[in-house]
């Protein structure tokens, strides 16, 4: 692999929020954004929606609304630590290959949470990098399911 082939695409930016029905109001009636996808992941925490534009080409990044299933959860603690407001939690780039591109990202030095992929948005597979080792951003990587 390439080090310009790791990642894709972005494939979404993710942002918590304290409510996901407010939240989604906003970003279809203010913004104009499309609601595409809303499902619960029990093991993350959290209750979520995947928006998109128009067309929504598959190249088109997308705007993930993040929620809280509990207060202690990824999500509950970074409202809380955010003083309860919402923001920018994370940026998710898209990989063809999850396993090859988290061993490509590994021999760089990037710190990966989970030893081997969980189940993410749509059947998805997904890690994230530490954001001690992004330059303090962290980072989803997303092998979308077959199909998407
Ligand atoms: C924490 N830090 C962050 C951060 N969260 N920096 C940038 N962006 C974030 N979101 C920084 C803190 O400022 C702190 O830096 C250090 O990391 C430790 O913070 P902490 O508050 O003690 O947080 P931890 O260590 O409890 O948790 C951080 C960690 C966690 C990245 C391990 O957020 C995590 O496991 N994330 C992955 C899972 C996730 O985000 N799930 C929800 C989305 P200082 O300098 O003060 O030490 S689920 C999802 O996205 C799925 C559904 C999908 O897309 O398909």
């Amino acid at each position: 692999m390439s080090e310009e082939s790791v990642f894709v695409c972005v494939d979404h930016v993710g942002y918590a929020v304290p409510n996901l029905d407010d939240a989604i109001k906003l970003h279809t009636e203010v913004f104009g954004w499309r609601l595409l996808h809303r499902e619960t992941n029990e093991e993350q925490g959290v209750e979520e929606a995947m928006l998109g534009t128009g067309e929504q080409l598959p190249q088109n990044a997308q705007v993930q609304l993040l929620a809280p299933l509990r207060p202690d959860s990824t999500i509950g603690k970074w409202l809380e630590k955010n003083g309860g407001r919402g923001g920018v939690q994370q940026v998710c780039y898209r990989v063809d290959d999850i396993e090859k591109a988290s061993q490509v990202l590994r021999e760089r030095g990037v710190t990966l949470l989970y030893d081997s992929p969980k189940t993410g948005t749509g059947g998805s597979r997904i890690n994230f990098a530490h954001p001690k080792s992004t330059g303090g951003v962290l980072l989803e990587i997303v092998e979308p399911a077959p199909g998407h």
